[in-house]
Formats: structure tokens, C-alpha cells, sequence
């Protein structure tokens, strides 16, 4: 008898793990999919970029300038493990044309730029964080 409760405890307990074995292959393969839809920006905000040390190089936005046409848009990707924002203007004088909010990591944001000129912006989070989008 107590062999018998021994044998099925054993046979249950190893059909729990291959359960749980095949659940888990799954749920890396949904997330490996998962994090190859990751969008492509036109400007990325790189890993490390929460530390100042970035605007050294000009690479806390990358590209940190970047040219289009008017009436084209520009998407950002937060590609860092930290929060940041675009937001428009600078980190002590905010233009109030565009305001991402703060993007989780993977996130992005995108704005259309309707007309020509030099369009600053900034971090909130980060005061350092500086870049710039011209439309011409
Ligand atoms: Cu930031």
C-alpha cells in the first residue's frame, strides 16, 4: 500500500515538473518575440544616460541633432533600463509643443513637426539630457 501511495505521489510529481517545464519554454519563447517587436526610433536614448557623463559626448540622445522635412515625424525609443522624457524646449525654459511624458524602458514617443525651424528639447528627469530636431 505504501508502495503503491509512493509510486503515484513519484509519477505525479514528475508530470508537475514536465507540466511546469513546458509551461515555462513558452513563456521565454512568447517574451524572446515579444522583445524583438521593439520599435525602431530615429533617435534612441542609449543605456547609462540617467548618470550625467552623456552630454560630454553629445550622446544622450543619439543622434543628439537630427534634420527632416516639415511635416515629417520623429520617433524616440527609450532603450534604457531608466525612465526619460522629450520634452520641448529646455530643462529651465519648457516650450510646451511636446511633452512625452516619462517613457517607460522600450517605450517611445513620437511628434510630427508641421513647420521649419530649431526645435530644442530636453530630460525632464535628466537636466543634462539635451538634443535637438531641425526642420528645414
Ligand atoms: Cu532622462
Amino acid at each position: 500500500m505504501l508502495k503503491k501511495i509512493t509510486v503515484i505521489g513519484t509519477t505525479v510529481l514528475v508530470f508537475l515538473l514536465i507540466v511546469g517545464l513546458v509551461v515555462s519554454t513558452f513563456y521565454v519563447e512568447e517574451n524572446s518575440e515579444e522583445s524583438e517587436q521593439i520599435i525602431k526610433g530615429d533617435v534612441i536614448m542609449p543605456t547609462k544616460v540617467s548618470r550625467p557623463g552623456c552630454e560630454e559626448t553629445n550622446r544622450c540622445y543619439v543622434p543628439s541633432s537630427i534634420t527632416i522635412n516639415p511635416g515629417k515625424q520623429v520617433t524616440w525609443v527609450n532603450e534604457d533600463s531608466a525612465f526619460h522624457s522629450v520634452t520641448s524646449g529646455f530643462y529651465d525654459a519648457p516650450t510646451n509643443l511636446f511633452d512625452s511624458g516619462y517613457l517607460d524602458p522600450f517605450e517611445s514617443f513620437t511628434f510630427t513637426f508641421e513647420e521649419s525651424g530649431t526645435y530644442d528639447y530636453f530630460c525632464t528627469l535628466h537636466p543634462w539630457m539635451n538634443g535637438q530636431v531641425i526642420v528645414e
